[in-house]
């Protein structure tokens, strides 16, 4: 049986609903601190854990008999950065409640989601290699770090099969993102549509690596279900999907939507977007697990709003 921690955020439900079609309904446990949408909550088991709480997340593991653990419950770069204690303390001790488990040999299998936040200032901006400087600035990115470190630790000390994934940011027209500096990417197509307009948080030309969130779901079960022997990197792989700015994503959805306006209104998150790589080189995923991305921003922009179109 498979559980999913953080089951109702943005990767979480799109996460339960793929791991669900695959694995049949019953043999998937989502569960969060809040409840989700209806999709998630009726189509299968659903509890109400806190992530940090190690004695509940062992009863409801001996209870469902789980062997595999996703923990998707994580504070984002934006919020952590008002919250900087209580995201350190969610993002670590939620890991290390799940590693712990695997130590004990109570689980088999461990997914946990690093971010390109785990770069910094000093890292090669472009094609941003697996093995570089990282240093990251962000009380996000620093919780990622070191739990990267961890997840190493563990599978090289205590043989905890655990994987990971460096994930850009997504978007999706199925679920929100909530406090995060890649959050534009997904409220554009969804003010577009409502307003024609959308004012951005980030300037017009900061490059980010994003993904498509087909694809990082794709990604996450390929990982998950490779062979341990082909995964060479224990920290967390880099992957890659496409790399635009603000200004290219406005002129894509132009393309759809010719009277669409942006217009600019940097504020903190700026800084946050400026320390993080503009694209990413994922050559050691593409060779140790077949991974290749689907989605550029053309399609992406042609899903996105052929999926929130009010009819
Ligand atoms: C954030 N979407 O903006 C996250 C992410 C790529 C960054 O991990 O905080």
């Amino acid at each position: 049986y498979i559980l999913i921690i953080g089951a109702c955020g943005q990767i979480g439900t799109e996460l339960t609903m793929a791991l669900r079609e695959k694995h049949g309904n019953d043999h998937v446990i989502a569960s969060d601190i809040r409840e989700g949408n209806d999709n998630l909550m009726e189509s299968g088991p659903f509890e109400i854990l806190d992530a940090t709480d190690y004695d509940a997340l062992e009863e409801v593991i001996a209870y469902y008999e789980i062997n595999e653990v996703y923990l998707m419950a994580a504070m984002l770069s934006a919020t952590a950065e008002k919250f900087p204690m209580r995201a350190w303390n969610l993002n670590m001790n939620s890991l290390f409640n799940v590693l712990n488990l695997g130590k004990e040999k109570k689980i088999d299998k461990i997914f946990w989601p690093s971010s390109i936040a785990v770069f910094g200032p000093n890292t090669p901006k472009d094609h941003t290699p697996q093995n570089t400087i990282m240093e990251p600035s962000t009380v996000y990115g620093i919780s990622k770090q070191s739990g990267e470190r961890w997840c190493e630790y563990y599978f090289n000390k205590f043989d905890v099969d655990v994987r990971s994934i460096r994930y850009p940011g997504l978007i999706s027209w199925k679920t929100m993102p909530g406090g995060g500096t890649t959050d534009y990417a997904v409220e554009i197509y969804h003010k577009a549509l409502s307003d024609g307009a959308y004012t951005c948080f980030l300037k017009e030309d900061t490059a980010l690596p994003m993904m498509f969130m087909d694809d990082a779901i794709r990604a996450t079960l390929q990982l998950m279900e490779a062979e341990g022997n082909r995964i060479k990197v224990r920290s967390s792989y880099n992957l890659s999907g496409m790399s635009f700015t603000p200004s290219e994503m406005a002129q894509s959805v132009q393309g759809k939507l010719p009277n669409f306006k942006m217009s600019y209104a940097p504020d903190f998150r700026q800084a946050i977007a400026d320390s993080w790589p503009s694209s990413i080189d994922d050559s050691n995923a593409q060779q140790d697990w077949g991974w290749k991305a689907e989605f550029d921003l053309k399609r992406t922009t042609e899903e996105m709003l052929a999926n929130l179109k009010p009819d």
